[in-house]
């Protein structure tokens, strides 16, 4: 079980994915996810002319000590482009222990805890019945539980309406791009705090009306707002019973989050920019949160996802990875087979990838009423087709930024 082969691809299909492919001496295959969105080449150079070089020669089945060595032996740490190469090394190790040991890798880290994976989709519209429709659309795709994302009186653009970034007259935006643009430069929104913290609660009271208490409703603020702001939103978003409230503020200030918690009692999830435990040492230990917004991909992969899982576990924290399109179905893969075996698993994004992306990566999870299962295939149940993903080369892509009405740029 020795290295003798590491290859980074690069593919577009619908969006830009980074997956590296390790190959052991007796043949055995293995990837990982590294695609860090709107900065993927950063994450493939780090990969290719610094870790590479380590894996050849090394034993593939020392995946903890592989972490280690990648993680301690570079001096520099944390950060999302160590940490998202280190990702996609630790899940190919997984891959590969998972084919040598016939087993699917949920099995290797302690079996299923449960039966599926409780997913939310993502649901959005300008307006109450385009929001709707979106609800019922998610609805009849199988989903148990909704994101609602919605347009701001006065605003123009607002990232994650799905229309909106229909309406930018590009032919080649769909929301599987979630919209992150392919062009030399990212795109320009507006933004307004006080129009939307006044804007929201009448959308989330119009959805409780129309769809009744039972259905989990998720909303994302995108780290735009100040504690106080935040503490606001979180109060007047109460009466509507909200799974959580993703991203309040923005996440590297973790004290603010005390201010939120004493005002409201609306679930907190957080973490999608972070990168370790290490950045979440505060916010659990301090309850601050009940939900880790991480993905498997921009964690150090599941080696790393798993302590900062069991740490969280201590303070009844739970998981809701991260599950955008800009995370690979081998990212996806990972976090499928963890949330399977953890204890505390608690919600999983599924934005679901287009079916360019779905010819490239084969895939062997399952989706229905509600719940995904990563499948029981050994290792990560995803095959990488190289001949598909060489007809789609990189393109520049970029997440959109916003400006507020006097050209400042704001956070989101
Ligand atoms: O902005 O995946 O909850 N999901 C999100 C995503 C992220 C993108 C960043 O790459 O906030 O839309
Ligand atoms: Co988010």
């Amino acid at each position: 079980m020795i290295i003798d082969k590491a290859e980074v691809i690069v593919t577009s299909p619908d969006r830009n994915f980074v997956t590296l492919r390790l190959t052991t001496d007796d043949g055995v295959v293995g990837i990982g996810d590294a695609t860090l969105n709107g900065r993927e080449l950063a994450v493939v150079a780090y990969l290719k002319e610094h870790v590479a070089p380590l894996l050849l020669g090394a034993d593939a089945s020392r995946i903890e000590d592989m972490w280690q060595f990648l993680y301690r032996g570079a001096y520099w740490r944390r950060g999302p482009v160590t940490m998202a190469a280190i990702a996609a090394v630790d899940m190919a190790l997984w891959d590969i222990k998972g084919k040598a040991a016939g087993m699917p890798v949920y099995q290797l880290l302690g079996g299923a805890s449960r039966d599926g994976l409780m997913a939310y989709g993502h649901a959005s519209g300008k307006e109450l019945p385009e929001i709707f429709d979106s609800i019922r659309a998610h609805q009849e795709k199988g989903f148990k539980s909704i994101r609602v994302q919605t347009g701001v009186p006065g605003l123009k653009a607002i990232y994650g309406i799905a229309s909106q970034a229909a309406d930018t007259g590009d032919a080649s935006v769909r929301y599987d791009h979630e919209p992150a643009r392919r062009g030399a430069k990212p795109t320009q929104e507006d933004w307004d705090t006080r129009a939307y913290l006044r804007h929201i609660p009448t959308v989330f009271e119009a959805v409780r009306n129309e769809f009744g208490p039972e259905l989990p409703l998720l909303h994302d603020g995108h780290h735009r707002m100040t504690p106080l702001q935040a503490a606001k939103l979180a109060t007047s978003l109460e009466p509507y019973d909200l799974f959580w409230l993703e991203d309040c503020t923005p996440a590297e200030n973790q004290e603010a989050l005390r201010l939120v918690r004493q005002h409201s009692t609306t679930p907190l999830a957080i973490g999608e920019i972070f990168n370790t435990v290490w950045d979440y040492k505060q916010i659990i230990q301090e309850q601050l949160i009940d939900y880790v917004r991480s993905a498997v991909t921009h964690t150090g992969g599941i080696s790393h996802m798993k302590k900062l899982m069991d740490f969280a576990a201590l303070y009844q924290i739970k998981s809701g990875f991260h599950g955008p399109t800009d995370v690979s179905p081998v990212g996806m893969a990972a976090a499928m087979h963890l949330g399977l075996a953890i204890h505390n698993f608690g919600i999983q994004e599924y934005m679901q990838h287009g079916e360019r992306t779905n010819q490239v990566f084969r895939q062997t999870f399952t989706w229905g009423d509600g719940y995904l299962h990563p499948g029981d295939e050994p290792g990560l149940g995803v095959t990488l087709d190289v001949d598909e993903a060489g007809k789609y080369p990189y393109e520049q892509a970029y997440l959109p930024f916003n400006r507020l009405a006097d050209g400042t740029v704001h956070d989101w």
